[in-house]
């Protein structure tokens, strides 16, 4: 009697959280019982999509890939979260036409973009502000957000422990997990 299986698809800005989050919600989730795995730019960018960039017509092409995969893991039976800035509404959308209803939530991981740029773990914006990277989401490159998110986290000041909880919270009352 197995679990059902969907897509928790985490979009926002650089340094939202993102990735950190659905790493946490996995281990949750694991820990549960689940089968569950997450897919983001540390395991996809280098490989599956190592060929592309951040121009429009890259991430259109990132989203498509990543949707797909999604889609092949969902059909074989484990929870997927896919922490990607995903910034565009139609690649979002489109990925969860290629889902079943009720198979594709999107979660909004929702920070102010001077909140992400004082994190900035990696140095990427101060290069971006700097000229040095071309394109960057928030910088020099837009983010959609969602207009009707199935859940939103405001990872402004949260502590992961609570956006965990609040994920978890609202997959239980959706009678996912
Ligand atoms: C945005 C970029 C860029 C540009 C490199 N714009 O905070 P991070 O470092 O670890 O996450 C960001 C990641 C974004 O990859 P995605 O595959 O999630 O993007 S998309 O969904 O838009 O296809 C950031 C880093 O890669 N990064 N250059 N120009 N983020």
């Amino acid at each position: 009697n197995k679990h059902k299986s969907f897509v928790l698809w985490f979009t926002g800005l650089s340094g939202s959280g993102k990735s950190t989050l659905a790493n946490a919600v996995e281990k949750e989730l694991f820990d549960s019982g689940h089968n569950v795995t997450v897919l983001d730019g540390d395991n996809v960018r280098h490989g599956l999509c190592s060929d592309l960039g951040f121009t429009e017509e890259d991430r259109n092409e990132n989203m498509r890939r990543i949707g797909e995969v999604a889609k092949l893991f969902v059909e074989s039976g484990t929870i997927v979260l896919a922490a990607f800035v995903s910034p565009y509404r139609t690649d979002r959308e489109k990925v969860r036409s290629r889902l079943p209803h009720g198979e594709f939530y999107e979660v909004y991981c929702q920070c102010d973009l001077d909140v992400c740029e004082d994190r900035d773990p990696k140095g990427l914006y101060a290069k971006a502000r700097k000229g040095e990277i071309p394109n960057f989401t928030g910088i020099s490159a837009p983010y959609e957000e969602p207009i009707k998110p199935d859940m939103v986290v405001n990872t402004n000041n949260l502590s992961i422990g609570e956006e965990v909880k609040l994920i978890i919270d609202n997959l239980q009352k959706k009678n996912l997990v």
